[in-house]
């Protein structure tokens, strides 16, 4: 019996699914970059360099054990460019008896997977991807019957599930959370205070592998968005290891306070940066939350910081992962706001007036990175204000960031960011205005526009869009139990009042059509 493993960009890890009971005499491991997949979304310079310079070192790494790879570079002669013609190349050069393969991340690809056996007439094992702490029977099972999903309760099912961050030693009744709360979220929305920066970075060494990666990618997509260079990525999990010991020692600590926060030119702040690493398999999240928690134990780092950040990746990350497998495909259909306008080319050259925005989207060019925050408060704000195509927005959202395949920046965008998927993920809009974003950073300061004027030439375009947007809506969002006082704000203003905001967002709109914004 001899199997063909196949292993994707994003299943980098050794204990994946697909290689388990691996037969060394006679199974073979596929990995192949092609065009399509580095196409489909013409996806950010530094994602594709870190992918491909991740599975060509992963390649090393099983070779080393005696695993027999094929091993399929872009730029090889042969290369038919796509996953199906690439397989089929693999059967016709050797005996092959079945394909195994772990489920995708997105739904295409698991389409793509289910036409092999038609196809090539060998059975097909797609088998489940245990790197995930909730499978999609687990996720599913919770959800069923339940007329609203809420993450929090999920969490809390998750926090018990494996034992994190639980009381040990009160027996009596269901295990109790440490410190006597699920959530801290309430210590963890500091705003910046002044002077805030962030502990330098660490950087690695470019392997071989790494340089012609690098050069690789500057001859064959020149026109896609971002900088390449300086490429600080970690590509093998031992590097990415080292991140994470570098963000538990130097930076967990403060997570928590700063979760929020955003300040000019510190495009990471206290974040962990682990997202691209986790999600391509160099990192398990269950090895992430487990040494977050030996942190708070060993005295290192605070429950508000601890608990928030394990909340972000036992919590959102599996909960993000569940909505989207048990919605799909009908979910990635979803427009509930009907928002159709069309991305303003700010998105891609970030020559805006807005400096928020200005600054959000540089730092996405040159890191394929920018902090949760800047994503769903600023460029992700701006779109549900202004009514952008959702589309558009997420085709953006998977091709600038490092970290984006689409099981997790559908509903993040979809759902979180444009409030367009029926209220599943988030049960009000994060829609905001300037005051939000003056509160949280120090964006303010250096903006062309002034975030406490509503009319007029330096009016910040946040707050007539943000009014605009709930006007617009108001079928909608009128009886969302969490929006009465917004409402009854909008209420109190005169007619004339009301009036100059909508014509102000008006006339915002129509600069940003202009490319004047
Ligand atoms: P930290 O702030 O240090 O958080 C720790 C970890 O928690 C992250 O590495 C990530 O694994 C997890 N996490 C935190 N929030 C979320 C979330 N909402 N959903 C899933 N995991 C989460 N995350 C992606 O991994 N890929 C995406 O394509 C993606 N697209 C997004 C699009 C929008 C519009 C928004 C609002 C959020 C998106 N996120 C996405 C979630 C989040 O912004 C990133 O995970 C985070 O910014 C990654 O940076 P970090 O590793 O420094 O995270
Ligand atoms: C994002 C991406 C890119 C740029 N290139 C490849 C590739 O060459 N080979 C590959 O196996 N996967 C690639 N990916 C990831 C896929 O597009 C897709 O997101 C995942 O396979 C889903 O699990
Ligand atoms: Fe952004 Fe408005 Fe502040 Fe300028 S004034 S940085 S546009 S929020």
């Amino acid at each position: 019996m001899s199997s063909l493993r196949l292993i994707l960009a994003d299943q980098l890890s050794h204990s994946i699914s697909s290689l388990e009971n691996l037969d060394l005499e006679n199974d073979v491991v596929l990995i192949c970059e092609v065009m399509s997949e580095a196409t489909y979304v013409k996806h950010h310079k530094k994602k594709i360099a870190f992918l491909f310079s991740a599975m060509r070192s992963f390649a090393e790494e099983l070779q080393a054990k005696n695993i027999k790879i094929i091993y399929i570079k872009l730029d090889d002669s042969h290369n038919t460019g796509n996953f199906t013609d690439e397989i089929q190349r693999a059967l016709q050069s050797l005996k092959i008896d079945n394909i195994i393969v772990t489920e995708p991340g997105e739904y295409r690809v698991l389409s793509m997977m289910r036409s092999w056996h038609a196809l090539f007439n060998v059975p097909v094992d797609i088998l489940p991807d245990t790197r995930f702490l909730a499978t999609h029977e687990y996720f599913a099972a919770w959800a069923d019957g339940k007329k609203q999903l809420r993450m929090e309760f999920f969490y809390r099912e998750m926090r018990r599930k494996y034992g994190i961050l639980l009381e040990d030693n009160d027996k009596s009744g269901p295990p109790k959370p440490i410190g006597g709360e699920w959530n801290y979220d309430k210590e963890n929305r500091k705003p910046p205070k002044s002077g805030l920066s962030s502990p330098q970075r660490i950087s690695h060494k470019k392997s071989v592998i790494v340089k012609d990666v690098l050069s690789l990618v500057q001859q064959y997509f020149p026109d896609h968005f971002g900088t390449l260079e300086p490429f600080h990525f970690a590509v093998t999990r031992a590097q990415a290891l080292l991140e994470l010991d570098h963000f538990i020692d130097k930076l967990l600590p403060n997570f928590g306070d700063y979760q929020d926060a955003m300040v000019a030119g510190e495009p990471y702040l206290y974040h962990s940066l682990i997202s691209s690493y986790l999600n391509a398999g160099l990192l398990l999240s269950l090895e992430i939350c487990q040494k977050a928690e030996a942190a708070y134990h060993a005295g290192h780092a605070p429950l508000n910081a601890v608990e928030g950040f394990i909340r972000q990746i036992l919590g959102w990350r599996e909960y993000i992962r569940g909505i989207y497998w048990l919605l799909m495909p009908e979910y990635g259909e979803r427009n509930s706001l009907n928002a159709t306008t069309p991305l303003p080319a700010f998105y891609w050259s970030a020559e805006t007036n807005m400096f928020c925005m200005r600054e959000a989207i540089s730092h996405t060019r040159d890191h394929a990175y920018s902090h949760h925050i800047q994503r769903l408060m600023i460029t992700g704000n701006f779109a549900l204000l202004a009514g952008l195509d959702v589309k558009e927005v997420q085709e953006w959202y998977l091709a600038v960031y490092s970290d984006a395949y689409e099981w997790v920046e559908m509903p993040n965008t979809l759902g979180m960011a444009l409030f367009g998927d029926d209220g599943v993920v988030a049960s009000k809009p994060y829609a905001a205005s300037g005051k939000y974003i003056h509160r949280m950073s120090n964006y303010c300061k250096t903006c062309h526009y002034d975030p406490d004027v509503m009319i007029g030439e330096t009016a910040c375009p946040f707050n007539s869009l943000y009014w605009d947007f709930l006007v617009r809506h108001e079928t909608t969002l009128r009886g969302n139990q969490r929006m009465p006082y917004v409402y009854s704000t909008w209420d109190k203003f005169t007619p004339e009042k009301q009036n100059s905001i909508r014509a102000q967002a008006a006339l915002s709109l129509q600069k940003m059509k202009d490319g004047k914004l």
